[in-house]
């Protein structure tokens, strides 16, 4: 639990997401006693989700090519994918199912989830700014084929940009302006549209295309939306489309963006459970050592072994607690631990810490094996030697009596109080405003 959250940059990138992730972990398990069953749950389920989300990485940009059959999405695919993807034995891209091109060595995870098939993958593609682009080229939206429209219906709402390629002589389609842009529209999903085929038309012919289909967009809601006039044949144009691609790649991707908006749903439902301004403190473990120490009998223990220096016998002192003396040290131990934090933490601390009838038995056995320093006998006449003989009993004692106590108290109280703490500090991060910025 010592990862450092502040420090991480921005909010979408998967290392500061891990981290968050890392630190609901913790609260999760060390402050469930204040977190209801339900929240505790709803929480716990986000968590998952979300290692799951960065498990496929949220880093990874997702760009789909949709349009109608024979509009150009394979061309452009291969276009913008450049000659690796003639390479033998890499599949070429059907109509039937995504194929996919990856800007990256680590998209397997990602490109399995999508459903894009081993043999439909390239992927270690690298440089012109697209690393960490995923490219799918998509089935036809305008099959016939029930199949193909659910592939295409499934990928859509992945992507972190939707690259519309149009036909000049179908650009006006109506499932295309019924069923997928108005709908992008509505979601606001970050989206272009690629005239394509313009090696075909002369430019004044193109420019008339483009106006046309923009007026039809503002028609859907996406007045806003580019529209980029190109050749996947010749090249012409596909400038433009790149410089998109490479905007769309250097920001938050959809997955980040939605690990980001759970983990910050999550924190706001834990946010009553943390008091601005308040650091927790922890109590002076070696007081509680001592008084525990002096509660067992260890100072009557240690006087004997003063004076058994001098008559060469000790007499057996049975040291032992009761659970009354330990409950009031264990009550003021959680009263300070939790001192200015929401009453809640007061549970989690008496949940964490050992209970006393547990202390007691843990406590008595240990001063009851561990070994006790022998007495020294040291004759009258030499009484500085004696002198320093019955201080150093008497101190040995005391430590030897405190060591047991601590080899109790340290595992069964010290460390669980800084667990909570720790959890308390890093839900504190997590609530803050500007974490989810
Ligand atoms: N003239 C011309 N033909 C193109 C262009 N883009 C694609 N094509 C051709 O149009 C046909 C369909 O292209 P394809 O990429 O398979 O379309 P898809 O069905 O959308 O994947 C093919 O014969 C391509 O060679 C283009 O910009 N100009
Ligand atoms: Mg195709």
């Amino acid at each position: 639990m010592s990862v450092q959250f502040t420090a991480v940059g921005d909010a979408g990138d998967q290392r500061y997401l891990h981290d968050a992730l890392l630190r609901f972990k913790g609260v999760l398990q060390w402050a469930r006693p204040a977190i209801g069953k339900e929240d505790h749950e709803a929480i716990s389920a986000t968590v998952r989700r979300c290692d799951d989300r960065l498990a496929r990485g949220v880093d990874h940009t997702v760009v789909a090519l949709a349009g109608g059959t024979g509009s150009g999405k394979s061309t452009l695919f291969n276009r913008i994918s450049g000659k690796r993807f003639s390479i033998e034995g890499v599949a070429r891209p059907t109509t039937s199912e995504v194929s996919a091109a990856a800007w990256s060595h680590e998209a397997d995870a990602l490109l399995e989830w999508l459903g894009v098939e081993p043999q439909r993958r390239l992927t270690g593609l690298s440089g012109s700014g697209l690393d960490g682009l995923v490219l799918l080229d998509l089935p036809d939206h305008d099959s016939i084929s029930d199949h193909n429209r659910g592939v295409v219906e499934r990928v859509l709402p992945m992507a972190d940009l939707l690259v519309w390629v149009v036909d000049p002589q179908k650009y006006a389609d109506y499932a295309l302006h019924e069923r997928f842009l108005k709908d992008a529209a509505r979601t606001q999903q970050p989206s272009v549209v690629v005239l394509n085929h313009t090696d075909r038309l002369t430019t004044q012919q193109s420019w008339e295309v483009a106006k046309d289909l923009q007026r039809l967009l503002s028609i859907d809601g996406l007045e806003d939306l580019a529209v980029i006039p190109l050749s996947a044949r010749t090249g012409e144009g596909t400038e433009v489309l790149m410089e998109r691609l490479t905007t769309a790649v250097g920001s938050r991707t959809v997955a980040a963006e939605a690990v980001r908006g759970d983990l910050a749903d999550a924190s706001r439902t834990l946010a009553g459970l943390i008091e601005p301004g308040v650091e927790p403190r922890i109590p002076d473990g070696d007081a509680l050592i001592a008084s525990i120490a002096q509660a067992a009998g260890v100072l009557d223990k240690a006087e004997e072994a003063r004076r058994a220096v001098e008559t060469g016998r000790a007499q057996d002192i049975r040291l032992s607690l009761s659970d009354a003396a330990l409950d009031k040290r264990r009550r003021e131990w959680i009263a300070y631990a939790t001192d200015g934090l929401p009453q809640p933490w007061v549970t989690v601390v008496d949940h964490a810490i050992d209970a006393v009838a547990q202390l007691r038995e843990d406590l008595e056995g240990s001063l009851a094996t561990i070994s006790w320093p022998k007495p020294e006998q040291v004759p009258a006449w030499r009484f500085l030697k004696r002198a320093r003989a019955r201080r150093r009993a008497y101190h040995d004692t005391v430590d030897t009596g405190r060591r047991a106590i601590a080899a109790v108290i340290g595992p069964n109280v010290l460390t669980p109080t800084r667990a909570v703490h720790d959890a308390y500090r890093a839900l504190a991060d997590l609530v803050r405003p500007e974490a989810w910025k």
